[in-house]
């Protein structure tokens, strides 16, 4: 097991880490930003190093100074949590040329799952089913109009080093089709310094779904089941549950099972989470995420198991030491992310929290770093803290929930915590039959 864990992360995923850290009897490492040197993951550390000023690129993405603050404090692996260097496959091979453990998958499989063709292609292949689209990128106008006209408008371009949305041009039909290739491959290229493209029939009322899995370096790969991550607003996911109102287990069991066999074939490696549009009954894979996620909670509730203390397991070469069979997926968890934003306008809101008090009580998590007075920076994201609920069924799940809501009090800046409120109440939420579109127009609606 590793002697000294390194945390390249802040807030609540850093204090996340550091709990299973602690609870495996690994010392950590936490790293700072000047912003950053009174914060909770600081202060909870066996040691901190500060690797810079505020600006994320000069500190939590400073590649060099995580890697000299690692080696002069004698860590021997790095816990990359989400975000920042989480997915960045020269930093992950950085880290072992200096001799220590990249806490996550191999930096072969980061770079194939950030190369999204790469990614579909390889999915493809392991027998995964995709969108209609493009076999891979595509060389020119003539080319999208030919997919175009087999797969049937509308159709999306996307961006190859794309995901998250960014880079997605619509075209509803033949017409749009010139302006959208010109707009995805200009944004591309602006966003990612890489313009290839490639195009997937677009799918309009879809919900987002993705599946948790965990592979040991020894062959074994299981999953932990499905989040629906569907309620989304400018892609910022906003509310998660597990497993999804409209999945049955036959269902989970089936698109598991071709999971887990595509990623023993592809040799992964650790905590990946492999992401779904689901509409019409049919699973079409869109991307893989190859890092812990914001939403892990939900799935270490219904599942009864450390994510984290799994991925730090393997990580060190233990074996996964169960079977698919042995996992059960016990009840209905919801996480709502709150942030400090306003309700409305979703502008930031940063500055101090004066009143800081947290909900309680049978089956509620609050992953938070918060606490009162606490300053939140505009250097960073804006979530401040993460509301999970567990309970044997949905309606309960949302009970517990709205009863949590109402507990909790944050002052000082204004959250999003009204928000969650509106959304716990609303008749769609409460059916289960929200598509990923569902969000964007309650937002908007009079209340
Ligand atoms: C799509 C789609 C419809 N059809 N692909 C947006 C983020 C990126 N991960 C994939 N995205 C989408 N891909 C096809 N073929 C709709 C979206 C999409 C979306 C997906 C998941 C969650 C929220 C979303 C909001 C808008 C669009």
């Amino acid at each position: 097991m590793f002697q000294k864990i390194l945390i390249a992360n802040r807030g609540e995923i850093a204090l996340r880490i550091q709990r299973a850290c602690r609870e495996l009897g690994i010392p950590t490492v936490a790293v700072h930003s000047t912003a950053d040197a009174e914060a909770m993951h600081v202060r909870l550390a066996d040691e901190s190093v500060c690797v810079g000023p505020p600006a994320a690129r000069d500190s939590y993405l400073n590649m060099p100074a995580i890697l000299s603050a690692a080696a002069i404090t004698g860590a021997d692996a790095i816990h990359p949590g989400y975000g920042f260097l989480s997915e960045n496959a020269e930093f992950a091979e950085m880290v072992e040329a200096h001799g220590m453990t990249f806490i996550g998958p191999s930096p072969a499989h980061i770079r194939m799952m950030g190369d999204k063709i790469a990614a579909k292609t390889a999915m493809a292949s392991l027998g995964v089913p995709l969108v209609p689209g493009s076999a891979g990128e595509l060389a020119d106008l003539p080319e999208a109009q030919a997919v175009a006209d087999i797969i049937g408008y509308p159709v999306l371009i996307k961006a190859a080093a794309g995901g998250g949305g960014r880079g997605m041009k619509v075209a509803q039909t033949a017409a749009d089709l010139p302006d959208a290739w010109r707009l995805a491959r200009a944004e591309a290229r602006a966003a990612f310094g890489n313009d290839a493209v490639y195009m997937e029939k677009y799918l309009d009322k879809p919900r987002h779904i993705e599946l948790q899995v965990m592979a040991d370096a020894h062959g074994h790969v299981v999953h932990f089941g499905e989040r629906d991550c569907s309620l989304q607003r400018r892609h910022q996911k906003l509310l998660e549950e597990a497993g999804s109102p409209v999945l049955s287990a036959a269902q989970r069991d089936a698109i598991g099972l071709t999971v887990t066999q595509a990623l023993v074939k592809l040799g992964y490696r650790n905590a990946g989470t492999i992401e779904f549009l689901y509409q019409d009954g049919q699973f079409a894979f869109i991307e893989m995420n190859t890092r812990l996620q914001v939403e892990h909670p939900v799935t270490e509730m219904v599942c009864g198991v450390d994510l984290v203390r799994e991925q730090i397991r393997i990580a060190a070469g233990q074996e996964l030491g169960y079977t698919q069979a042995d996992i059960r997926f016990s009840g209905h968890a919801i996480e709502c992310r709150i942030n400090a934003e306003d309700p409305e306008t979703f502008s930031p809101t940063p500055g101090r929290v004066t009143t800081y008090h947290a909900p309680g009580g049978l089956g509620v998590r609050v992953d938070s770093a918060l606490f009162a007075g606490y300053m939140v920076p505009p250097y960073y994201d804006s979530m401040i803290a993460k509301l999970i609920v567990h309970t044997p069924t949905r309606p309960e799940a949302i009970a517990r929930m709205r009863r949590c809501l109402d507990e909790f009090v944050v002052q000082g800046v204004k959250t999003t915590l009204p928000l969650h409120r509106r959304i716990i109440d609303s008749p769609e939420f409460l059916s289960g039959d929200y598509t990923i579109h569902w969000l964007e127009q309650f937002v908007g609606q009079a209340h």
